[in-house]
């Protein structure tokens, strides 16, 4: 199969740089090519690594050229970078069935082609696109390997049981459910993490917001129901992508806009993976609504008595200690608190360093996609109809597979392309 990709950027430039790749990309380019000085010439050969010399179709030429040739399945074909030469080209290639891929899949086929095994070579191909210096790190790790060789010892067991017993082996299970453990861990460091505030107007969420995020952007003010959108803004953590959320207050709602912000709020708080819920150190006057915790009660969370910088916060504190909660004071306005709170976060949603905090007989993550998990789950299923076929079918597809670059490890939540956002 051969691919082709537009690796310089669109758009009107100097030149545009096609690349091919493929184990005919030679043979498919050459009938195409004539070096200059002999138009017409039956000479297509591209010599050496660079070649100048022009782009026929027939007798039309489609651009003069300069033909990068790293190997005969990697040829770069330097264009002008205008976009009539660039579709002709284009237009020429796929007519020969070379097909046009975007660059993330490009990469892929790229790190194939240099021999990377194929999950670790999706893994790399999501590297461009980590969130956080611990998902580049898992991303980059070679140990990424050990899965793709457990899988072939696996389809190799499959095929040889096909031919002798006929039946599945028990311990495959456990092994499937090793992998989907690694996968929940995998998927916790990749994908961004949702944070979310919530709490009775005029508690200081927004405020905290600001400190937290390191930005000056939502409005603060005394007037309750100042925010009314929820607004988003990604942090990094110790190395975490996270995205944090700051939302509308419980409150009496007084207006449809009102109820509809306490709806987006509820939204909020039921799609977090982390509910922060601020209680307001100034006092008891305004609580926080129970229902919307009640709601969520899956969810972890963690309590924060806010303005520790007033008197009157130690009586709100002590009154949450009496429930028996242990929530992090904080204050905004002297930033005392704060690191606190975002350490209780990252223990809440699991976020612990696989290199720092690694616990004694915890799964070490393997960077796993979708549309791998999705093929767990089909082989999961193949185990305990006991099929052999199928357990074969969706191991052999796990690694052959292409992945869909819509895939949230690709665009993990305020990460590069989050209008893509799955
Ligand atoms: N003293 C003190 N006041 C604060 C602190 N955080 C917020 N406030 C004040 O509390 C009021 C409400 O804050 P805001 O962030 O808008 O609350 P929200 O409705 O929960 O978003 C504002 O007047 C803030 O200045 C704090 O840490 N200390
Ligand atoms: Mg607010």
């Amino acid at each position: 199969m051969n691919v082709m990709c537009v690796v310089t950027p669109p758009g009107q430039g100097g030149i545009a740089v096609v690349r091919l790749l493929g184990t005919s990309a030679e043979e498919v380019f050459s009938p195409f090519f004539s070096r200059r000085g002999r138009p017409g010439s039956s000479s297509t050969r591209i010599q050496g690594r660079l070649s100048y010399g022009k782009i026929l179709d027939g007798d039309r030429v489609v651009d003069e050229v300069v033909v990068c040739r790293r190997s005969r399945e990697d040829i770069d074909i330097c264009l002008h970078g205008g976009v009539v030469p660039v579709d002709r080209f284009r237009e020429l290639m796929s007519r020969s069935g070379v097909e046009e891929v975007a660059l993330p899949v490009f990469r892929l086929h790229l790190w194939r082609s240099q021999g990377y095994h194929s999950l670790r070579a999706e893994a790399a191909a999501a590297l461009s696109f980590a969130g956080g210096v611990e998902a580049v790190r898992l991303l980059a790790r070679p140990r990424s390997d050990a899965f793709e060789l457990a899988v072939r010892k696996r389809i190799r067991q499959v095929v040889r049981a096909m031919r002798e017993t006929g039946d599945v082996r028990p311990e495959w299970g456990e092994e499937l459910q090793n992998w989907e453990d690694r996968l929940a861990r995998s998927r916790r460091i990749l994908l961004s993490r949702k944070v979310v505030l919530t709490g009775a107007t005029n508690g200081g969420k927004s405020t905290l917001f600001n400190a937290l995020s390191g930005l000056d952007r939502v409005v603060v003010s005394p007037e309750p129901g100042t925010t009314r959108d929820a607004i988003e803004w990604g942090v990094d953590w110790n190395g975490f992508h996270l995205h944090l959320v700051d939302t509308a207050g419980h409150g009496e709602p007084r207006s449809q806009p009102d109820q509809l912000a306490l709806r987006r709020t509820r939204e909020e708080v039921q799609s977090a993976d982390v509910i922060v819920a601020v209680f307001d150190g100034a006092g008891p006057s305004r609580s926080m609504d129970p229902g919307f915790l009640d709601s969520a009660a899956k969810i972890p969370l963690v309590e924060v008595v806010s303005k520790s910088d007033l008197e009157s916060h130690r009586g709100v504190l002590k009154e949450r200690q009496k429930r028996g909660r242990s929530p992090v004071s904080v204050s905004s306005h002297t930033g005392e608190g704060l690191s606190d709170l975002i350490a209780r976060v990252l223990e809440a949603g699991d976020l612990v360093s696989p290199q720092a905090g690694e616990k004694e007989n915890s799964v070490e993550p393997w960077p796993i996609s979708a549309r791998q998990s999705r093929e767990l789950s089909r082989a999961r299923g193949a185990f305990a109809s006991g099929s052999l076929s199928g357990l074969l079918g969706s191991f052999r597809a796990l690694l052959q597979g292409v992945p869909d670059f819509q895939d949230p490890i690709f665009c993990p939540r305020g990460a590069l392309f989050s209008e893509r956002e799955t």
